[in-house]
């Protein structure tokens, strides 16, 4: 699976159209129900090679028929068969190449491994159904360590919070301080993120992101994107910023823009990353939104602290939100 895959066009795509909207839809007890369109993800564990993929199955006892897109493979509407066995699935053979395996969790979550035969090429892939309504629920919460928290990450063990205008402080995951120091005049984080030897923050009104060791020594800075930069995620690789304006840029670390799209809502701020999706705090819509690194949304939660709610990270299986209103830290549920 990679760009120079060749694009094949099928004549069967119509007839498996005609099947997806005509199928006798039905799934047996204790099996998956597969039936809908999956939005994900796959990332190769051979090369650095990642994409999105979009399946629409329709699954007929313990058959599965529909169509798929890998965009990043220059393949729509390839063909799909594929079978369930309980909770395990696989499908393929995706333009006679690519066959995948994987395991369904709660209907609406994917996961497993794909193989690309003709590229040799394989790695792991992860799908839910789109769009869904999610709940988050506080487990529990910790006072900021100061007013107006903006800004969240998590960084080997203990949180990292910028409160609005002042300082950055260090806490441990019950909100006792560990250190802080006092940030650069005019860098107002807005949000912060780690790329596991350093940390980020955005400049909100300067228009500029910065590089700091965790003693507040700038080790970079370069201009963001946009006008208005808010959220900070890294992925591994990449730095994901959120602009209020309303994009979300992918950049590499020397600050090049290397993809944008629209953001999910109309005023985006705190950005996270799962190891696996983004997630984005919208302080317009009051939401928070699960997406793709394509900007396909997977889910959609209600925000919990409200609509001036900026600081998002996700760590330790949970989402965790800084509520500037209520100055206080929110662990919270993903349900
Ligand atoms: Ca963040």
């Amino acid at each position: 699976m990679n760009e120079n895959t060749p694009k094949i066009t099928r004549l069967l795509v119509p007839l498996v159209l005609l099947a997806v909207a005509c199928g006798d839809s039905t799934s047996p007890e204790d099996s998956a129900n597969m039936n809908g369109i999956w939005f994900g993800a796959w990332s190769s564990s051979i090369s650095s090679s990642n994409g999105s993929l979009i399946a629409n199955i329709v699954q007929q006892g313990s058959s599965l028929v529909g169509s798929i897109d890998l965009p990043e493979g220059d393949m729509y509407g390839e063909q799909l068969t594929g079978i369930v066995n309980g909770y395990e699935i696989s499908f393929g053979d995706i333009a006679q190449q690519i066959t995948f395996t994987g395991t369904v969790q709660g209907d609406t979550l994917a996961s497993g491994a794909y193989e690309d035969h003709t590229s040799e090429d394989s790695g792991t892939w992860e799908a839910s159904k789109n769009p869904v309504d999610g709940t988050l629920t506080i487990v529990s919460a910790f006072d900021s360590p100061g007013s107006m928290p903006s800004g969240l990450t998590f960084a080997d063990g203990s949180f990292w919070v910028s409160v609005a205008g002042s300082e950055i402080f260090n806490v441990d995951t019950q909100g006792n301080i560990i250190s802080s120091f006092s940030i650069l005049p005019g860098l107002h984080a807005s949000d912060l993120t780690y790329d596991r030897m350093y940390l980020w923050g955005t400049a909100h009104f300067d228009h500029q992101i910065h590089e700091f060791d965790t003693s507040g020594n700038v080790i970079a800075t370069f201009s963001s994107p946009g006008t208005a930069p808010t959220g900070l995620a890294f992925d591994g690789v990449h730095l994901w910023n959120a602009d209020s304006s309303g994009r979300i840029y992918k950049l590499d670390t020397s600050g090049n823009t290397l993809v944008s799209f629209v953001s999910p809502g109309p005023c985006p701020n705190g950005l996270a990353f799962d190891g696996a999706y983004l997630w984005n705090i919208d302080i317009d819509a009051g939401k928070i939104y699960k997406f793709d690194r394509s900007g396909k949304t997977v889910s959609t939660y209600d925000s919990p602290g409200g609509y001036l709610s900026c600081g998002i990270e996700y760590a330790l299986g949970y989402l965790w939100l800084a509520d500037w209103t209520e100055a206080k830290i929110y662990k919270l549920r993903i349900g």
